[in-house]
């Protein structure tokens, strides 16, 4: 069997071209004409196949590498490449017709052949229709977030990014350009890191929930006395001893019975179709306070659970996220969202609707309220709840229902039967 070398292809103007995937591993069988490796240049990338069958007996090039035409790409043995001595002038000749269409082909179309899901640093994982889509709209795609599996770009994060780097001024549309009067070290010592990884991947979504959605947010309180006392009342029947669970449970089994009242809670907006689509499943969001960043995952039918389980699921899947062990899908398919700051503190803010949701309900601390009833000042637990919604599909008469409603759920007449 003879070992031969497969060299870098005559490449046109193409000089210094990175290496940015090896596609064979030593050991490996190849075909003629499968991919070695995988070169890119600021302009295009391109597959450099191989010219014979044979097993990869030892690879000479690495990724990040830059190479020209004729540096060694790997040794190949191969039976044919030997019953083919005699043909090598031919062959070369066809090789290079080869690399020639190939440059042709790159000069002409510009087309972008996919990338790796690993590259290294300074690339960026991206199908040739968004390299390309990127490219129309003058963005380099090594800049962008990708929000997708392994750091991929989607269509949406250029679009994002896109929109985060451009101001519309008297109709023109205009690069932003964030220049500070001073930098930050002329008051004194600074130190850089970078975004955290899960932060660079909610940013993009979070800026575009902002810049896209209409929101409206309503305050209100919920008299939570009776839920409370219920609360801390819950005995198991069979152990005897004391159920644990945070007012969030009992909060998300009023939130599914509001939603199922009000279904336009329940829904995402079809942009394409121009239509509501209505979901009829209960998988609500839960904001999750992680040391790698905000992570907001779903728990599946929480219609169809207790509040004890609704309890244990919150527990299972909070310590899930703050692992780094969750599946990505379970950041998907969602109903709606609760953040609750309850276990921290605060009362009222504006939390932000997490799409394609079209709403998400914020909760603070409870805190102890004297009030007058039937000429008596009593202490009672307020629970402060911040309602965001898209106005789009949500009107504020509806906003307004929803949080009384809610408030009624939680209220003295019905936390009782929401532990069922
Ligand atoms: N009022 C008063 N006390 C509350 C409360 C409320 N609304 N909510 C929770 N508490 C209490 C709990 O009962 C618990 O008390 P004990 O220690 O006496 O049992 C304590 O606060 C801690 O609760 P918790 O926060 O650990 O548990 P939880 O079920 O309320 O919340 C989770 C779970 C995962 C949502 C929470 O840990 C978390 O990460 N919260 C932050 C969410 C966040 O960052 N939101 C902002 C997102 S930006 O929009």
């Amino acid at each position: 069997m003879a070992s031969i070398k497969i060299l870098v292809p005559d490449m046109g103007d193409f000089k210094d071209v990175e290496v940015i995937e090896v596609l064979v591993k030593e050991g490996q069988q190849i075909k003629k004409n499968d991919s070695l490796i995988t070169l890119e240049s600021d302009k295009s990338s391109v597959e450099v196949p191989s010219t014979h069958e044979g097993v990869v007996d030892k690879i000479n090039i690495k990724v990040g590498n830059k190479v020209n035409q004729g540096d060694l790409i790997l040794y190949l043995k191969s039976e044919s490449a030997a019953k083919e001595t005699k043909a090598t002038v031919n062959k070369d000749k066809k090789i290079k017709k080869k690399a020639e269409v190939k440059k042709q082909e790159i000069i002409k179309q510009k087309k972008i052949i996919q990338s790796a899901p690993t590259l290294k640093s300074g690339t960026k994982a991206a199908s040739p229709k968004i390299r390309k889509f990127a490219r129309e709209l003058g963005a380099n795609v090594i800049e962008i977030p990708g929000t997708q599996r392994g750091g991929r770009v989607s269509e949406e994060d250029v679009k994002n990014f896109v929109r985060s780097q451009v101001t519309v001024n008297d109709g023109k549309v205009q690069k932003k350009v964030h220049k500070e009067e001073y930098s930050h070290e002329d008051f004194g010592e600074i130190e850089l890191k970078d975004i955290p990884r899960v932060k660079k991947l909610s940013g993009p979504q979070l800026v575009r929930s902002w810049t896209e959605i209409p929101h409206v947010t309503q305050h209100d309180e919920i008299d939570v006395t009776e839920m409370e006392q219920f609360r801390s009342s819950l005995y198991d029947y069979y152990s005897g001893e004391l159920i644990k669970v945070t007012p969030l449970a009992f909060i998300a089994k009023a939130l599914v019975s509001a939603l199922k009242e009000f279904p336009n809670f329940n829904a995402s907006i079809d942009p394409n179709q121009n239509k509501i689509i209505y979901k009829k499943y209960f998988h609500l969001g839960f904001a999750v306070d992680t040391p790698h960043g905000l992570m907001v995952p779903k728990i599946r039918d929480v219609d169809q659970m207790n509040i004890k389980q609704i309890g244990e699921e919150l527990k299972k899947t909070s310590k899930l996220c703050r692992e780094l062990k969750i599946d990505k899908k379970d950041f998907f398919g969602g109903s709606m969202t609760i953040s609750s700051l309850g276990g921290i503190g605060g009362t009222f803010f504006t939390p932000i609707i997490n799409p394609p949701e079209v709403a998400i309900l914020g909760v603070g601390k409870s805190f102890d309220r004297l009030v007058k009833i039937n000429n008596k000042i009593i202490s009672r637990k307020i629970l402060p709840i911040s309602l965001s919604y898209d106005h789009r599909i949500i009107d504020g008469a509806e906003g307004a229902r929803f949080c009384v409603y809610l408030g009624k759920c939680l209220g003295k007449d019905f936390a009782f039967k929401l532990a069922v």
